[in-house]
């Protein structure tokens, strides 16, 4: 006849029960790192279209010969200076002042600025993730990510005729972790071909 556990029985099944609360606390933390890697990759993400997204717009309504610089591939650019159509006043079109996009490298920033070299120049931070190279790429004079591009930056552009094809990579760096890395591309064409273009003063 037995009654209540022995000493022994007790000591098991603690030491079980140890085992299993270690081994869910591990489940648990494993998942939560998980949930913020996700959460994390899907901002960087959303961050690299939306950034794209918005130097396409702004780019699109340019006059292709006003984009400067023109560097035919493979040759390419982390900046790109043009002026947009702002429409038509006395049978003529206004195109606005010089505009220009670019790579900040050493503060992985892209930027957008109104009349860049100005005394009233006005700049946004568009992005602060900016990867010094495009995914793939290293400096060494060749085209390490197969994309016809030699040692293209985080950001880079190039113009063919009326199309801008740009690319653009964020990193984040996380702790104890591999970056996080995402690469976009897209190309836009300048609508833009209308008579009587102008350089800005
Ligand atoms: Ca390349
Ligand atoms: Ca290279």
């Amino acid at each position: 006849m037995r009654s209540g556990f022995t000493l022994l029985e007790m000591v098991m099944t603690i030491a079980l029960l140890a085992v299993f609360a270690v081994k869910i606390t591990s489940v648990i933390d494993t998942t939560t790192k998980t949930t913020e890697s996700d959460i994390m990759r899907t901002t960087v993400d959303a961050q690299a279209r939306q950034v794209l997204r918005q130097i396409g717009f702004a780019v699109m309504g340019s006059h292709p010969e006003s984009l400067d610089p023109r560097m035919p591939a493979p040759l390419n650019q982390a900046s790109l200076k043009y002026q947009v159509n702002l429409g038509i006043s006395d049978g003529k079109v206004v195109w606005s002042d010089a505009e220009e996009i670019a790579l900040e490298e050493g503060r992985r920033q892209i930027y957008w600025s109104d009349n860049p070299d100005a005394a009233d120049e006005r700049r946004v931070v568009w992005t602060s993730l900016v990867a010094p190279y495009l995914e793939g790429e290293i400096p060494n004079g060749m085209d390490d990510n197969g994309n016809g591009l030699i040692d293209e930056k985080g950001l880079s552009f190039t113009i063919a005729g009326q199309a801008i094809s740009m690319k653009l990579t964020l990193e984040r760096e996380r702790e104890g972790q591999e970056p996080l890395v995402t690469t976009v591309e897209t190309v836009v064409t300048c609508r833009n071909m209308v008579e009587g273009w102008a350089r800005a003063e």
